[in-house]
């Protein structure tokens, strides 16, 4: 090799190696209740996610990635600042981030990039709605797109009894794909994509409404979905049976139905079938996106991320929705691709949406706030097998934890009962372990990680906060004391 050939692929690697590193695009996609349902992740057999499996093949997979808080505020205000819900009291679904003493002056995610020299535009669901009353929300991104709803049709679709939470709805919406909220969102964020200034990166978040309930979708996306070629989740009835009584506590007085009640009523199998058809829709436009950033030929400059909020039960362990610390809750969708990504991996190891923050401010080449509390995945994006020494943790309120390992989940509860699973050998969590005399040593190594800070519900909670009075143990329900002579639905 001759020197000046030498020199020449020095120069071009360090050119490479420049553009790549100097403050590449960011387009973040963020889905609401997207639980494992997605081709990529083998949730269900029949999830047709086309467009976000190319994404996954296009950069790193995480395939044991897990939510701070099973519900949309927590999730996303931990996201956004870097901060845990056991750090900032930020459990239900009020107050936002900038009504709470912890996270008033944080610097967030967008704020970030924004002070770099970021063009950061926001559109659909990424902030919890209504959680930055105007004008707050012009401090966080810079630009604002719409964020249409799903819209309601004048009667209820799905034959569930009365009286019911209104977002308890699911069916083919009859309206054309274009009036469909997801469909303007990803409108919103083609035209960002292709108005966003050349003369700065940009920072683009679009966040998807679907398969959130009301689960509607238009009638040729359910049409994918046959009523009766629709397969189940695998559920066995007696699967709370070695379950803590406080885990009913949980989703206690929320709306989502039991899965007896869905059963009764006919409505698990339309369920799942709106779920799968919201997912495909919503996937679409996922597409439409993706598409339109190709065509701003600043695709290969773009980081893209995808995550999802939380998951979402059908069935599984005996109840529809969220708001628990187990697999289907707490494991999400979360996939990175772009400069300095390496392409079709999938990496294994446990990792939080807290990890986003610092990770999106290390590619880009961004000083990251010292509060953070997530780790950069850099590593793990070269090299899929890199190790990591830390599990990943969900919190759903005070006192309530997940631990999450390759192997095992841990869960204590607010009164100290706790569950085991072995994910690998149990991956449907069928097996509660904790009881067991072999499973302390386990039980102790899982603890060791729950957090040391963890702080009540900060003031103005409300919408199903469940509080722990640490000196009385007095256990409160929205407000309403529960204890040990109530009687806890079961299924
Ligand atoms: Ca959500």
């Amino acid at each position: 090799m001759n020197r000046h050939f030498t020199l020449s692929m020095l120069i071009f690697f360090w050119l490479a190696a420049s553009c790549s590193a100097a403050n590449p695009n960011v387009l973040m996609i963020a889905i609401d209740d997207l639980n494992d349902w997605v081709g990529c992740l083998g949730g269900h057999p029949q999830a047709r996610t086309p467009n976000i499996d190319a994404l996954a093949r296009r950069g790193t997979l995480f395939t044991n990635a897990h939510c701070q808080a099973p519900l949309c505020n927590p999730s996303r205000s931990s996201l956004l600042t870097g901060l845990r819900p056991s750090t900032t009291g930020i459990h239900g679904l009020v107050p936002g981030i900038r009504q709470v003493a912890a996270t008033r002056d944080v610097p967030t995610l967008p704020q970030v990039f924004r002070r770099a020299n970021y063009w950061t535009y926001s559109c659909g669901k990424v902030f919890h709605d209504g959680s930055l009353p105007p004008p707050n929300r012009l401090l966080e991104f810079e630009n604002w797109g719409p964020a249409p709803g799903m819209g309601r049709p004048g009667k209820p679709i799905a034959n569930l009894p009365e009286p019911r939470h209104p977002a308890m709805d699911w069916g083919p919406f009859p309206d054309a794909d274009s009036k469909a909220g997801d469909y303007q969102i990803a409108d919103a964020a083609i035209k960002a994509l292709a108005t966003a200034p050349k003369s700065q990166p940009f920072f683009i978040a679009t966040g998807f409404r679907l398969p959130h309930v009301p689960c509607y979708a238009p009638k040729a996306w359910f049409d994918l979905f046959p009523e009766d070629s629709v397969i189940l989740p695998e559920v066995r009835d007696n699967d709370r049976d070695d379950t803590p009584r406080f885990s009913w506590y949980l989703h206690w007085k929320l709306p989502e139905p039991r899965l007896k009640t869905l059963k009764d009523e006919k409505e698990w199998r339309p369920l799942v079938r709106a779920y799968l058809a919201s997912t495909a829709f919503m996937d679409a436009q996922i597409g439409r996106v993706l598409a339109a950033l190709e065509a701003t030929g600043r695709a290969n400059d773009t980081i893209v991320v995808l995550w999802s909020d939380h998951g979402y039960h059908l069935g599984e362990k005996l109840i529809t929705g969220k708001n628990t610390l187990w697999e289907r809750s707490t494991r999400v969708p979360l996939m990175v691709s772009g400069p300095g990504v390496t392409p079709g991996a999938r990496c294994g190891r446990p990792v939080e949406l807290l990890d986003l923050f610092p990770t999106l401010a290390d590619l880009a080449g961004l000083q990251a706030p010292k509060h953070l509390e997530g780790v950069s995945l850099r590593a793990q994006l070269r090299n899929a097998t890199a190790p990591r020494n830390r599990p990943a943790i969900t919190t759903h309120n005070q006192g309530n934890h997940a631990v999450r390992d390759e192997q095992y989940r841990y869960i204590r509860y607010a009164d100290g009962s706790e569950e085991l699973y072995d994910m690998v050998k149990d991956p449907h969590e069928w097996t509660n372990l904790a009881g067991r005399a072999e499973s302390a040593s386990i039980k102790a190594a899982m603890a060791r990680w729950l957090p040391k800070t963890d702080v009540a519900a900060a003031p103005g909670s409300a919408h199903r906060v469940l509080q722990r009075d640490p000196a009385t143990g007095t256990v409160t329900w929205e407000g309403e004391r529960i204890g040990a002579n109530d009687t806890v639905p079961t299924p």
